[in-house]
């Protein structure tokens, strides 16, 4: 059983989801502000990343609050440096929203001062924004889904397990234009591709929770005008490495699990590839 904070955690960002969801559909405008990442902000991304930092803030042993939003670290100042830092993706794949396709939010919670690294982490959640909407989280090496309703989380499928062999219900999908893949990327995804279902939607917390159901290989590659890559580690390959890991998969930033790139800074990019163990064993060794 995971700690109380942790489960306080899960239970926050379960309750503040349907508002989360109601926002998608109301603050669709962009925002004046971009993001620290460079990223146009939507009026969602600014509203969801307030009601998750009010309602998380106060939860007693949460120390610290970041967000893929904010360029700063929220602390509560009382200059103790125990307790846990919770990082959010408020809205992952916000960009979506103006084609309504999916969306979600991505939770980690790290036990030590932010950014840390993903062996920090205690507990991570996603939350995905579909036809329902339903929760996946991850603590104590095991993973639970649940569906959310009015604000409650009830458990639908217990130690959530990725399939060790994609089988042909197997899915990839990569990130980036091809032109923009290091060569041995894209002979890589030419041969899974003879093995693989495509399936990319824009947003990694679709694209990931299909991953987990039927096997295969989710990746944002290293580029060649960004060797970094896209996503964030503190808000995205982190805590997604650490369900997909918890579920008996794999992560790699191309050398080794995410969880183990040393942090460097809040929105620190990082290659990901995540999915079925054989899948980014294989990755790893196509970039050897
Ligand atoms: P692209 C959404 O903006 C996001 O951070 C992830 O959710 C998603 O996987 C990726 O970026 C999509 O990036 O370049 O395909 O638009």
């Amino acid at each position: 059983m995971s700690d109380a904070t942790t489960e306080e955690v899960f239970d926050v960002v379960a309750a503040t989801a349907p508002e989360i969801r109601a926002t998608l559909v109301d603050r669709v405008g962009f925002e004046s502000e971009e993001n620290p990442s460079g990223e146009k902000q939507i009026a969602a991304d600014v509203h969801a990343d307030r009601l998750l930092e009010e309602r998380l803030r106060p939860i007693d042993g949460v120390n610290e609050y970041a967000s893929e939003e904010r360029d700063e670290l929220v602390t509560d100042g009382d200059g103790e440096d125990e307790g846990y830092g919770v990082a959010v993706d408020p809205v992952d794949g916000s960009s979506n929203i103006e084609t309504n396709n999916a969306a979600g939010t991505i939770v980690g919670i790290y036990d030590g001062a932010l950014p840390a690294s993903g062996d920090k982490l205690v507990g991570a959640a996603y939350v995905l924004y579909g036809p329902r909407t339903t929760m996946v989280a991850a603590t104590e090496g095991s993973v639970t889904e649940y569906v959310i309703e009015d604000g409650d989380r009830a458990v639908v499928r217990e130690d959530v397990r990725i399939p060790d062999e994609a089988g042909d219900k197997g899915v990839f999908g990569f990130g980036g234009r091809v032109s923009e893949w290091p060569a041995e990327v894209e002979a890589f995804v030419r041969e899974i591709e003879q093995e693989l279902k495509l399936r990319y939607s824009g947003a990694m917390i679709g694209d990931i929770n299909q991953v987990l159901s039927y096997g295969g290989i989710f990746a944002y590659p290293p580029l060649r005008s960004a060797p970094e890559s896209k996503l964030r580690l503190l808000y995205e390959g982190n805590p997604i490495g650490y369900i997909v890991e918890a579920a008996g998969g794999r992560s790699s930033d191309g050398d080794r699990s995410i969880l183990e790139v040393p942090p460097e800074d809040l929105h620190q990019r990082v290659p990901v590839h995540i999915g079925t163990t054989e899948y980014v064993d294989r990755l790893e060794a196509a970039l050897d």
